[in-house]
């Protein structure tokens, strides 16, 4: 998969893209990740890359021609074009799903008040949100997304990792899990992990993450 991201904060992607399974997964050869700064696709004076908003209001707006130039030169044919705002849609494990089937990403990190509403309309094809809250830009919201749809790339993930059995596949909040010691600091594991009884550990466990889910996320079930 080739996923580029334009940015005007393009210092703030090393580091948590270049360590462990992402890392490993660029290494690999199967995410190719290039980052661009927008900064670059202004060609005035002062490399201009927001304006006010006509008819008022606070704030500036990212203006469309840097966004253009960029994305012409940058979008290839079967290129989904991302905008990241908390505007967007919700991403979620299935719109990650979504994303693993696609050759070619480009994803457009938001900041400010917003984008030209023409950044909308003509170039791009979706538009994210990683939940219902206001960060500074959208720098975060693309990592985590390029982290949540890299894992889900054929062969990225080893056997120990595979994802198939956690949270949010299986629709449920995970069960509670321990490893030894069997009695830590006077904690002891509950004992039908340590039985040996497969058909109890498993009723154990759906229990266990229906009564979590019910707790914490009601909206699950
Ligand atoms: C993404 N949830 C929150 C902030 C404007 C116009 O684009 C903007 C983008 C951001 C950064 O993204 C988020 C966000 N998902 O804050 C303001």
């Amino acid at each position: 998969m080739k996923i580029d991201v334009l940015t005007l904060f393009p210092a703030m992607f090393a580091g948590p893209l270049d360590e462990s399974i992402i890392k490993r997964a660029r290494d690999a050869g199967l995410l190719d990740l290039k980052i661009h700064n927008l900064r670059d696709y202004a060609h005035d004076r002062h490399k201009t890359v927001d304006d006010r908003p006509f008819g008022g209001g606070p704030g500036m707006l990212l203006k469309p021609e840097p966004i253009f130039e960029a994305v012409e030169a940058l979008k290839r044919e079967r290129t989904r074009v991302i905008l990241v705002s908390p505007s967007g849609r919700t991403f979620n494990q299935a719109v990650a799903r979504e994303l693993a089937e696609l050759d070619d990403l480009l994803m457009i990190s938001g900041h400010y008040e917003g984008f030209d509403e023409r950044v909308r309309e003509q170039l791009a094809q979706d538009e994210l949100s990683i939940g219902d809250y206001v960060l500074t830009n959208g720098a975060l919201p693309v990592m985590v997304i390029i982290d949540a749809v890299t894992r889900l790339l054929p062969g990225v993930l080893g056997d120990d990792e595979s994802s198939h059995e956690e949270s949010f596949s299986h629709g449920l909040l995970e069960y509670p899990q321990y490893t030894r010691p069997a009695t830590f600091r006077g904690m002891s594991v509950p004992e039908v992990l340590l039985s040996g009884n497969h058909a109890e550990i498993a009723k154990w466990r759906a229990e266990q993450s229906r009564q979590r889910t019910k707790e914490r996320r009601p909206d699950l079930l």
